[in-house]
């Protein structure tokens, strides 16, 4: 499960460290202090290296992400686009451990982010459906991403070829807890291995449908300081797009060590 914890005490501390052997997907800090990049590139690096980003914008310092909605540049409200569910990156072999997300600056009502557990997307299939879908593989692809906002901004256009389709289980393995989680996202995945166009196409809706079914979340209301740490196997997430202020946040992804990567592989 996910949890929220309060201030900045030992307390919170430990239940960190103790995500990696746990089945912890989610976690919540409140009452936390504004992190500098600096601060948050520290907290980044206690599990792993800060993590690179193929939305990088030129202007954000190396390793930090900025979203930053700003209605005095674009108007906000009504016309923001939607981001569906999806695991950050899922389309690279080694993707992030994670992320942790910092609310700077937030509107006076909503922009909201949910997150979903993949393992319980997963365990809310049929055993039928589940059987189904093991051994299956899908492609996750940049290029779908990239294509979804009609033109390409060209830095990521560059990204493509450094980073072509991967073929991924659709049940996967967490690397860390061997526990099994459904893999697959509107933003990334392409298509079913070995599926006609239409099947695949089908089962992918139905599959996507599923992810956003309420009992699979939790949705985060965001307080200024607040940060959030998510695994990014065991979950995926959406920012809601319905505010009219200003939201700015700053992130920093962590990678997985290459060493941990696929250790639960190993282990099966
Ligand atoms: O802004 C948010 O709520 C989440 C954005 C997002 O997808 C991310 O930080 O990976
Ligand atoms: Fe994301």
């Amino acid at each position: 499960m996910g949890s929220t914890c309060r201030g900045r005490s030992a307390r919170t501390r430990s239940r960190l460290s103790a995500r990696a052997s746990s089945n912890i997907w989610f976690l919540f800090f409140r009452e936390q202090n504004l992190l500098t990049v600096e601060q948050h590139k520290a907290l980044a690096q206690n599990f792993g290296e800060a993590g690179v980003s193929a939305y990088q914008y030129e202007e954000d310092e190396e390793k930090v992400q900025v979203f930053d909605v700003n209605p005095e540049k674009l108007p906000t409200r009504g016309s923001l686009p939607f981001v569906p569910f999806h695991a950050d990156l899922s389309y690279l072999p080694n993707r992030p451990l994670g992320a942790f997300l910092q609310a700077h600056v937030v509107p006076s009502a909503g922009g909201d982010t949910c997150f979903a557990s993949t393992y319980a997307t997963y365990e809310g299939l049929s055993p039928s459906m589940r059987a189904f879908l093991e051994g299956l593989d899908a492609y996750h692809s940049l290029a779908k991403q990239a294509m979804q906002r009609g033109v390409p901004p060209p830095n990521l256009l560059a990204k493509l070829d450094e980073h072509p389709p991967a073929k991924l289980p659709v049940v996967h393995r967490h690397p860390d807890t061997g526990r099994k989680f459904l893999n697959v996202n509107p933003i990334y995945t392409t298509h079913i291995d070995g599926l006609h166009e239409d099947e695949s196409a089908v089962l992918l809706k139905f599959l996507f449908d599923h992810t956003t079914r309420p009992e699979f979340q939790v949705r985060l209301h965001w307080n200024v300081d607040d940060i959030a740490f998510w695994d990014n196997c065991s979950t995926q997430h959406t920012p809601i797009q319905d505010y009219g202020g200003r939201r700015r946040m700053q992130r920093i992804a962590v990678m997985r060590r290459i060493a941990e990567t696929h250790k639960a592989d190993v282990a099966a």
